[in-house]
């Protein structure tokens, strides 16, 4: 399957791996990307001289171009954003804000940048800045997510932008991955199939509470302060909703998650802490290698779109 992003990137399969906070470091992206898709390190709240040591590692594991997810809420995304141009990184993408400001700087240092988004009016902005495409992700998504569905914004963004469009949200699967390019994206960007991933480094009780969910084992929280997160329902989950349909303030809930996501991710506390997670989880039944996950993926959405049909 050969779009404007396997061109635009340089890569095999037009997959792309979530920047996923504390999940998304070079263990995974390097594997992603040695594999033929292109891996992604998560900046997310981390300092960036964490995530210069990381993109160097991923250097030294391939030579396959690869990328950095910045995540705009952190106080360090200023400096993330210096480092990745400093270290002419091949690809960026933004999530959770508007990645303007450093957007000249990017395209300065030869840096490809693909802002993830949630709405049309985002990325018609992100193309008039001289984005060179965008992820469109849908609230199917784990983690932070917009309020619109992967099956609605899809379409709808690509009819607005002519840059490609890559899809996310909930896609974990061939027929998903051909459903996507039904919808007009060139692209997927793929996070819950991943974390079930031989090459992730995250704790065995996250990766089969993944494994074992269900569909309907994902819950949003966090809706009433405007700051939607999906994750896999648990007692933290439970404790944040009771709290939040009892009206505390955005400060009280915050203190139910803080630290929440790093002690799932590392210490396997999949009870207290947060286990963020997409929709998809239900779809994810085997921890698999990166290069399983991408051929299987690739292979099933080339069957059905040139006519085959699922078993
Ligand atoms: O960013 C994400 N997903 C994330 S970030 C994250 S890290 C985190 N950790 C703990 C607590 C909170 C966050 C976990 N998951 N996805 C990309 C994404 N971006 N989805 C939605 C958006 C988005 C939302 C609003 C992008 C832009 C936007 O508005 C920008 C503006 O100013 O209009």
């Amino acid at each position: 399957m050969k779009t404007r992003v396997n061109e635009l990137l340089g890569i095999t399969y037009p997959i792309i791996q979530g920047g996923m906070a504390w999940v998304a470091e070079h263990h995974l992206a390097g594997a992603v990307s040695a594999a033929g898709g292109l891996g992604l390190i998560g900046a997310a709240s981390a300092p960036a001289e964490w995530v210069r040591s990381e993109i160097r590692k991923v250097r030294e594991m391939t030579d396959r171009p690869f990328g950095v997810n910045i995540m705009l809420m952190s106080p360090y995304a200023a400096e993330v954003a210096q480092v990745v141009a400093e270290e002419k990184v091949p690809v960026v993408t933004t999530g959770a804000g508007n990645p303007e400001p450093f957007m000249p700087m990017w395209k300065e240092a030869g840096v490809k940048v693909i802002p993830v988004i949630a709405s049309v009016s985002l990325a018609r902005r992100m193309e008039r800045l001289g984005a060179d495409a965008v992820v469109a992700e849908g609230c199917e998504s784990g983690g932070h997510i917009g309020e619109t569905t992967t099956m609605n914004l899809v379409p709808q963004v690509v009819d607005a932008v002519k840059i490609p469009v890559i899809a996310a949200g909930g896609i974990a699967d061939g027929r998903q991955m051909a459903a996507a390019f039904m919808l007009g994206a060139e692209g997927v960007q793929v996070g819950t199939r991943f974390v079930a991933s031989e090459e992730a480094l995250v704790h065995e009780n996250y990766k089969n509470r993944v494994v074992k969910a269900g569909d309907t084992d994902t819950v949003v929280t966090g809706r009433s302060h405007n700051h939607p997160i999906r994750s896999l329902r648990n007692s933290m989950t439970r404790e944040y909703l009771k709290m939040e349909n009892a009206g505390r303030s955005f400060e009280e809930l915050e203190q139910i998650t803080l630290g929440g996501l790093r002690r799932a991710v590392q210490e396997g506390d999949v009870v207290h802490g947060s286990v963020m997670c997409g929709q998809s989880a239900g779809l994810v039944h085997e921890i698999l290698s990166c290069q399983e996950i991408l051929e299987r993926m690739e292979a099933e959405a080339e069957k059905l779109l040139t006519g085959g049909r699922h078993e």
